[in-house]
């Protein structure tokens, strides 16, 4: 029976706990036999996890109290980092558990929040980088048993979870700025008299907080989201010790790639190596294309512009933004971990709460083309896709009404839908290679148009190279342009990043009816950039003025001029940045038309 030393005096429990964690570690590792249960294969853990597409990141802890200020002064930056960027010492930040009070908690609101906006798991912070925990942690007195409140947070949302079908998984920071014996000491309060750090030790105590949290107290743990593993105090051998070590607590749970060393930062994926994780994690940024059939990974971002609760970040990304990175990250066969920052009083924000309640009512409607689905079968596709078996979801996030033409499916179609609108059937014909149908002029929905179509038999799927289209135009989307130049990179589904003059992008296409062409082109610029913008075609160029479209997401069309194609034959359009202020534009597609 391991006794809580409770009410230790507030003076610096760093040797007693690292003793008292080491005790703890050693009678728990006494009591329980090291089970080395079998690992269920990837596939089979991850099965679920696949099907979901969606969930909530919950980031919760002391940093809600200062919510991003310290001493009546802003700090910038993330507000779960305050302890860093604000440059607090333990012994000053470790007081806010005087005024950490969450009486407002309600795990099951939260929990219904989630369930309504069609998210499927929860991952919530047990532990971040300050070394608090939110449970009544055994080994160490820096939790929630301390603070004013008292209480479990963790329990109740894990049965609040299991009572509404929703997977529980625990963030789990490796990086700790407070426990004594981590590996690098926070710069700001180096602590020498608290003698050496102590990794072997501190690993231990990690170990048995996961225990606590794995250990069937809150349930099947559905996944471990390790953080913090860029820390230099944390080595590869560590990280595969400590993903054998969850699976041998948790067979069926799953470990994100930030256990080991392998990630490639915010990007997220691992780098080729023997790194452990079972998918990787794309932060703050959704991968320009997606990954082999077998990788998985998942998108985790903000709503406004962090991760803890901060009182002034009012910068909340649009529903639509929302719902069109939900699908591009569909799209790309990923899933999106969406975070909410509870205030200290244990609400989630207004904002975020109304944010995902525009999401559910979409997923309502257009769930089928989320969840189960695989990524894209096309790779230059102007639109984004998914499909499941008999199912291709053409996902339309910029509503163009009217005809809509398809290359490359060579399955047989039997239907094609709306997903909105009842489901309402549209009228459609398939060529030899083209799939033609009409869309209403106005959008049947808000957010993004979802267009099912129905296909017999095996999934065949030809897309034929740039040429120019029965009816005179040559489409050039950014996915099938190539960049040249560091800084202009195909992010998301444009041109985005385009800094350098030196930089230019460039589309190879076959012309079969030459003549006379209107460039439309369409562009995004944030205002105080933009510039002067080339466009050419052999010997023949037009030049024209970027200027602010209202925001780099604000696509609006824009016509340059016309072009002389003389001859038919193979073409390449170029456009290149003459001048630039600030960043030129992000640049979606370019379509010649047929000057009438
Ligand atoms: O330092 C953390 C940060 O506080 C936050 O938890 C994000 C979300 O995954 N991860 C790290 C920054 O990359």
């Amino acid at each position: 029976m391991l006794v809580k030393l409770h009410g230790l005096a507030s003076f610096r429990l760093g040797i007693i706990e690292s003793m008292f964690s080491v005790l703890c570690a050693a009678a728990a590792m006494a009591s329980t036999p090291t089970i080395q249960a079998k690992h269920l294969p990837k596939d089979e853990r991850i099965a679920w996890w696949r099907e979901a597409r969606f969930g909530m990141f919950i980031h919760w802890g002391l940093y809600a109290v200062p919510a991003g200020e310290w001493n009546g002064k802003p700090v910038g930056g993330i507000g779960e980092w305050i302890m860093n960027r604000g440059q607090i010492k333990y012994d000053d930040y470790e007081k806010l558990r005087q005024d950490f009070n969450p009486y407002k908690y309600d795990a099951d609101e939260w929990v219904r929040i989630a369930k309504d906006a069609g998210m499927k798991y929860i991952v919530i912070t047990s532990k971040h980088h300050d070394g608090f925990a939110l449970w009544d942690s055994p080994v160490s007195d820096y939790d929630v048993a301390t603070t004013k409140y008292r209480k479990d947070l963790l329990k109740p949302l894990a049965d609040a979870c299991r009572e509404h079908g929703i997977k529980l998984g625990f963030y789990h920071s490796i990086l700790d700025w407070r426990h004594n014996d981590f590996g690098t000491r926070p710069p700001w309060d180096p602590r020498p008299e608290q003698g050496p750090t102590n990794m072997p030790r501190y690993v231990e105590f990690m170990k048995a907080q996961l225990r606590e949290l794995l250990g069937g107290d809150y349930g099947d743990v559905a996944m471990v989201w390790f953080d913090g593993e860029w820390d230099q105090a944390w080595t590869h051998e560590m990280g595969i010790d400590m993903y054998d070590f969850c699976l041998d607590l948790n067979p069926s749970t799953l470990v994100n790639n930030r256990v080991d060393k392998g990630r490639q930062g915010m990007a997220g994926m691992n780098r080729d190596g023997d790194y452990r994780g079972d998918y990787g994690t794309p932060e703050q940024e959704i991968p320009a294309k997606g990954f082999p059939a077998g990788v998985d990974w998942e998108s985790c971002m903000t709503m406004n512009d962090t991760w803890g609760f901060k009182k002034n970040d009012h910068n909340w990304k649009s529903a639509d933004t929302l719902i069109e990175n939900l699908s591009d990250i569909a799209s790309k066969g990923g899933n999106f971990l969406l975070n909410v920052g509870p205030t200290a009083e244990g609400l989630i924000p207004a904002p975020s709460v109304a944010r995902l309640k525009t999401m559910g009512d979409w997923i309502d409607v257009h769930g089928a083309a989320i969840y189960g689905t695989t990524a894209t079968p096309f790779e230059f596709s102007p639109f984004k896709w998914t499909k499941r078996p008999g199912k291709l979801y053409l996902h339309m996030h910029d509503y163009q009404g009217g005809r809509v033409e398809v290359k490359g499916i060579k399955s047989r179609i039997s239907r094609v839908n709306l997903m909105s609108a009842g489901g309402r059937p549209l009228s459609w014909d398939q060529g030899s290679d083209t799939l033609v149908f009409e869309l209403p002029e106005e959008a049947p929905n808000d957010y993004v148009t979802v267009v099912s179509i129905s296909y017999k038999g095996d999934l065949n799927i030809e897309e034929p190279g740039l040429v120019q289209a029965a009816d005179g135009e040559v489409d050039l989307p950014a996915i099938r342009g190539t960049a040249h130049g560091g800084s202009v990179k195909p992010e998301h589904d444009w041109f985005g990043f385009w800094t350098g003059t030196q930089d230019y992008v460039s589309w190879e296409f076959d012309v079969k009816a030459p003549g006379e062409f209107v460039i439309e082109a369409k562009i995004a610029v944030a205002p105080g950039n933009g510039g002067l913008v080339e466009f050419s075609v052999g010997d023949q160029s037009v030049a024209f003025t970027a200027r602010s479209t209202g925001d780099w997401r604000e696509f609006k069309k824009v016509f340059p001029g016309t072009i002389l194609v003389e001859r038919s034959g193979k073409k390449t359009l170029t456009v290149r940045a003459k001048k630039i202020d600030g960043a030129l534009m992000n640049l979606r597609r370019v379509r010649l038309l047929p000057k009438a």
